[in-house]
């Protein structure tokens, strides 16, 4: 795509790109991040990428405070699913298998809208306690599985060639 002058270029997140100056004068280029809203869905249906990306390392606490409702992530090997669902049992202080709004408030404070975006694949704005339970299980393992890569020549990972055969790996709302 080429820009004329005047003109501006919205990037989604984490979309790698490279700029190149076709003009024959000099250039300038100016990036402008939006930090809200967070893009939730899209580090839902990419986290194994968006894991191994290093531009987007600013935005993996983030993610994990999301993803795990500020509960301690389990070593690798350890019962994640048992652990993730004792998280939300806890989180479910009124019992009725919801983790409401004023619940996700109590884990993530002003940022529960997120959440729920982040651990809600059926789309009907509510989470329930086994939702986030294989929404946990699942973001455990692929932090551990991206956890144990070493970059190959070219900078990409032996697990990221895997990846290319099957994509849809991506989705924590996919099976494992
Ligand atoms: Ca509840
Ligand atoms: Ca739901």
């Amino acid at each position: 795509m080429e820009l004329k002058a005047g003109e501006a270029l919205f990037f989604p997140p984490g979309f790698i790109h490279e700029t190149l100056n076709v003009g024959d004068t000099c250039s300038s280029s100016v990036t402008y991040q939006f930090t809200d809203p967070a893009p939730t869905l899209y580090w839902r249906h990419f986290m194994t990428r968006v894991r191994r990306t290093g531009d987007l390392s600013e935005c993996w606490k983030g993610i994990e405070r999301l993803a795990t409702l500020g509960k301690r992530l389990p070593l690798p090997g350890d019962n994640a699913y048992e652990q993730g669902l004792a998280h939300a049992i806890e989180l479910d202080l009124n019992n009725d298998g919801l983790i409401g709004e004023e619940e996700l408030q109590r884990a993530v404070q002003g940022h529960w809208l997120e959440a729920l975006s982040f651990h809600d694949p059926d789309g009907n704005m509510e989470l329930t306690i086994t939702e986030f339970a294989k929404d946990y299980l699942k973001y455990a393992a692929i932090k551990g599985r991206v956890a144990t890569e070493r970059p190959i020549e070219g900078g990409r990972s032996r697990a990221a060639e895997d990846e290319d055969d099957d994509a849809d790996d991506d989705d924590l709302s996919d099976d494992l």
